[in-house]
């Protein structure tokens, strides 16, 4: 089989706004899906509500929209019924550590064969702009006329240090790496984060493309990101850098696999007789009581 772009196609006229970094992730996702040759009817993007979440309009692909915050329960749910299914999440900052931040610290504890895609334009870009969970301190937002007086928060080292089994971190100013680092970490078994720095031209005017051109590297070959020491240094240090490319991996069982190794076959697929159902009940009604 051979997967095209022109395969995930959509003719959905698109409601970003001109020089909006999603168009880079959106060119990405399109590469990725086509280049790991994954039809559309075996994929799935969750999202909740914001300008990240509209991605999936703009594909020719299955779609669960739901709630914002709650884009990683529904891809729970849709992973735990059709584990033959690729599912991907595609979020905000504010969706992913915000709203949903309980979600992303047990979805890291489970490791489900999950993608979490965040697009981090540092802002709450859909309600026009408000600070989020990694405003940097100290920025003066239409909100916070004095600046944001909370800390930011660094998903980095929150997911690396609660053992995240791919940490990779991209950014919409250098298209030429996403599909690379998309890849990678839907090929990964396991739950993978892609963090993307990216650039929001309507409501942030500091970083910019070229911001992020001068203040990201890539990792170099030498690189081990196994290393989780080597790793949290990277994303703790205070300079204005930062690394682009897989910061972290490990190998951890599935939840699939552990809690659930029962499951040999998708949920979806299994027939259940109302008369076995009956008896499941029977037997957890007698177990409690
Ligand atoms: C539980 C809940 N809280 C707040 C909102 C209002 N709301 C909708 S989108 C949004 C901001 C989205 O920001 P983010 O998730 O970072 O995505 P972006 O628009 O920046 O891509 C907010 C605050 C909501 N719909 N539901």
């Amino acid at each position: 089989m051979s997967v095209s772009t022109a395969d995930y196609a959509s003719s959905v006229p698109i409601a970003w706004c001109p020089g909006c970094g999603n168009f880079a992730i959106l060119n990405a996702v399109k590469k990725s899906l086509s280049e790991l040759d994954l039809p559309p009817d075996r994929v799935v993007i969750c999202t909740g509500i914001g300008q990240a979440p509209k991605l999936p309009h703009y594909l020719r692909v299955n779609t669960f929209n739901g709630l914002h915050g709650r884009e990683i329960a529904s891809a729970i749910g849709i992973k735990l019924a059709a584990n033959d299914l690729t599912v991907i999440v595609h979020a905000g900052e504010g969706g992913a550590y915000g709203e949903g931040g309980n979600h992303f610290l047990h979805a890291i504890r489970r490791n489900m064969d999950l993608t979490v895609v965040v697009h981090d334009n540092l802002n709450y870009a859909l309600t026009k702009g408000q600070a989020s969970p990694t405003t940097p301190a100290g920025t003066v937002k239409r909100l916070q006329p004095e600046g944001v007086a909370s800390q930011p928060l660094n998903p980095l080292a929150l997911a690396i240090s609660q053992s995240c089994s791919f940490v990779g971190q991209g950014t919409s100013a250098r298209a030429d790496l996403l599909a690379g680092l998309l890849k990678a970490a839907i090929r990964h078994r396991g739950f993978s984060l892609v963090h993307i720095l990216q650039t929001c031209p309507s409501w942030d005017r500091i970083h910019t493309p070229q911001f992020y051109k001068e203040h990201c590297y890539e990792l170099g070959e030498d690189y081990d990101p196994q290393d989780r020491d080597a790793a949290l240094r990277l994303v703790m240090t205070p300079e204005d850098r930062h690394p682009l490319g897989i910061l972290y991996l490990e190998e951890r069982p599935l939840y699939n696999e552990s809690a659930l190794h029962e499951i040999e076959q998708p949920l979806r697929g299994r027939l259940v007789e109302p008369e076995t159902a009956d008896q499941v009940l029977k037997q957890l009604a007698a177990k409690t009581k």
